[in-house]
């Protein structure tokens, strides 16, 4: 398939630094490369093309985060405020079985809660046993707080879990006992200094554990302003020299009506420019050098579909439960080497126009990988610009720009400039919405999306209506429409802009 052929092509359905993005990088430990190929948290370009699901076994909780009120899923992965209904591992196995006949690109099973993971270790363990028995081709990942993880290391390992997500918001105490009022660990309940002390010594033990068995370690943390902001670069540096591959730094969401202790008390998240600034500082030469990732939707423990959309509704009980579901492999290895097929051509072209997406090129960078691991070559990554912009996209995925202006229900940024692509960030109207009585009117919703844009040069979209466009264009953020290559699309446009402008007036985003 040629990139003229877009409009057919569905075969699926301003960071400062000069190395690698992270989540895109292609490590050359071909061990890693290939743990991350298809894994749409791991790989910024496999979210593109290869969806997730999550089954919501996991009820209990061991400790209490003060961003969490247990009527809802776990917050570590999920936005407040959602629910999922419970599933004994037999109905979780018949999920997923349904889901991946009906959803050939789920590649991924992970189990995030709606409480701790492995504070639930029967029915989390159970519900893996049973879908690597039946479902072979399918990658398991779990999600954890971490008080337990030494405890379950090597049974992780055992059972062929090749990816575990930890989330840890300090390695302080001091600043840990704002976010965590207890633990409990082994039968005891702790508070203040201690209980956070417990929990980070439990959280790194765990990742070294991890890490010496080759498990891939992605690090979760929570940016709390005021609390653990100026702390997260340290975290950053400290789970990279335990060996974490990834870490993805998320933003609080906090309101009164989810009723946690931040939301009550009025404490505020980041803005989208926080966050990135904070992700940015996190990969930096004199930051913690880490691999960051930047386009994370922070799902739902129930969660079905690529990231950032849901399609759990079509998967209710009735449609699985007790019903004898066959499990399509040949079925879903055809859908597989269709998608690589057209993820290769979209490298071929990427490749024809010499454009960068930040993720290596052959060099001679060597990296730790983990405590006793050793050093291994990397990529090295080819230079960003001297001047970029950033520039929003609109796309259902596949590498595309492909969607209408106002179906967008989250943007994609980029980091755009003459032969340079690189995604820094996704943002959504909802994610960031201070009130939720505002957000139902028209106007205002557009108002919420401009402001979320503000910092962009171009918005780059399928189609866009006459009103949207002109307030864009007010704005200061020129509307494109246009349907091509992502990478393509954005290089050109950035390129444009920057071209364009006096130089006075491009700097760094
Ligand atoms: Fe799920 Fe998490 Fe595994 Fe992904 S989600 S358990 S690592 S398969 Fe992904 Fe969702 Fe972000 Fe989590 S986008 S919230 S990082
Ligand atoms: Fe809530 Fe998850 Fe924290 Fe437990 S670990 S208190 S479920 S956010």
């Amino acid at each position: 398939m040629s990139t003229h052929d877009l409009a057919v092509a569905d075969p699926a359905t301003g960071c400062k630094s000069t190395t690698s993005c992270g989540t895109s990088r292609p490590a050359a430990d071909p061990e890693i490369a290939e743990k991350i190929a298809n894994h749409p948290c791991y790989s910024a370009e496999a979210h593109q093309y290869y969806a997730r699901m999550h089954v919501a076994v996991a009820p209990g909780c061991n400790i209490q985060c003060n961003y969490c009120n247990r009527k809802f899923d776990c917050a570590n992965e999920s936005r407040p405020g959602v629910t999922s209904a419970l599933l004994t591992p037999e109905d979780a196995l018949a999920k997923v079985k349904l889901v991946a006949t009906e959803i050939k690109q789920m590649s991924v099973l992970g189990i995030a809660g709606p409480g701790d993971p492995l504070a639930n270790p029967k029915p989390t363990f159970r519900t893996m046993e049973l879908v690597a028995r039946d479902c072979p081709d399918i990658k398991l990942c779990l999600s954890t707080n971490g008080l337990r993880l030494p405890e379950f290391a090597d049974r992780i390992a055992d059972l062929g879990v090749d990816h575990v997500t930890i989330t840890i918001n300090m390695t302080d105490p001091e600043v840990g006992e704002r976010i965590y009022p207890w633990v409990v660990y082994k039968g005891r309940r702790y508070t203040g200094r201690e209980a956070s002390k417990i929990l980070s010594e439990q959280q790194l033990e765990g990742l070294a554990a991890l890490t010496e068995r080759k498990v891939l370690c992605k690090v979760n943390s929570v940016l709390i302003p005021g609390i653990n902001d100026e702390h997260l670069v340290e975290v950053s540096k400290t789970v990279k020299d335990l060996g974490a591959f990834l870490h993805n730094v998320m933003p609080l969401v906090s309101a009164p009506e989810h009723g946690t202790h931040f939301g009550l008390t009025g404490q505020r998240g980041p803005s989208p420019q926080e966050l990135k600034l904070l992700q940015d500082r996190c990969e930096e030469h004199d930051g913690a050098e880490m691999n960051m990732m930047r386009h994370c939707r922070q799902c739902r423990s129930d969660a079905v579909g690529l990231l950032g959309e849901d399609r759990g509704d079509e998967f209710s009980p009735e449609t699985y439960q007790g019903r004898e579901i066959v499990y399509d492999l040949a079925g879903r290895q055809a859908a597989h080497e269709e998608i690589e097929r057209w993820r290769s051509e979209v490298a071929a072209t990427r490749d024809t126009l010499n454009i960068s997406t930040g993720a290596p090129v052959p060099g001679s960078r060597t990296l730790p990988t983990g405590p006793g691991a050793g050093l291994v070559q990397v990529e090295v990554a080819a230079a960003r610009p001297a001047e970029t912009v950033l520039v929003a996209v609109a796309t259902k995925g596949s590498g595309v720009v492909n969607q209408h202006f106002g179906h967008a229900g989250e943007f994609w940024i980029y980091e755009a400039g003459p032969g340079w692509a690189r995604l820094v960030q996704t943002r959504d109207v909802d994610r960031y919405c201070t009130g939720p009585s505002e957000c139902d009117e028209e106007e205002s919703k557009l108002d919420r999306t401009l402001e979320m844009l503000a910092d962009c040069a171009a918005v780059l979209c399928s189609k866009i209506g006459p009103a949207p466009k002109e307030a864009l264009a007010e704005a200061g953020i020129e509307p494109v429409e246009i349907y091509d290559l992502i990478d393509k699309a954005v290089a050109e446009v950035g390129g444009r802009i920057i071209a364009n402008r006096a130089p006075a007036e491009v700097g760094t985003p």
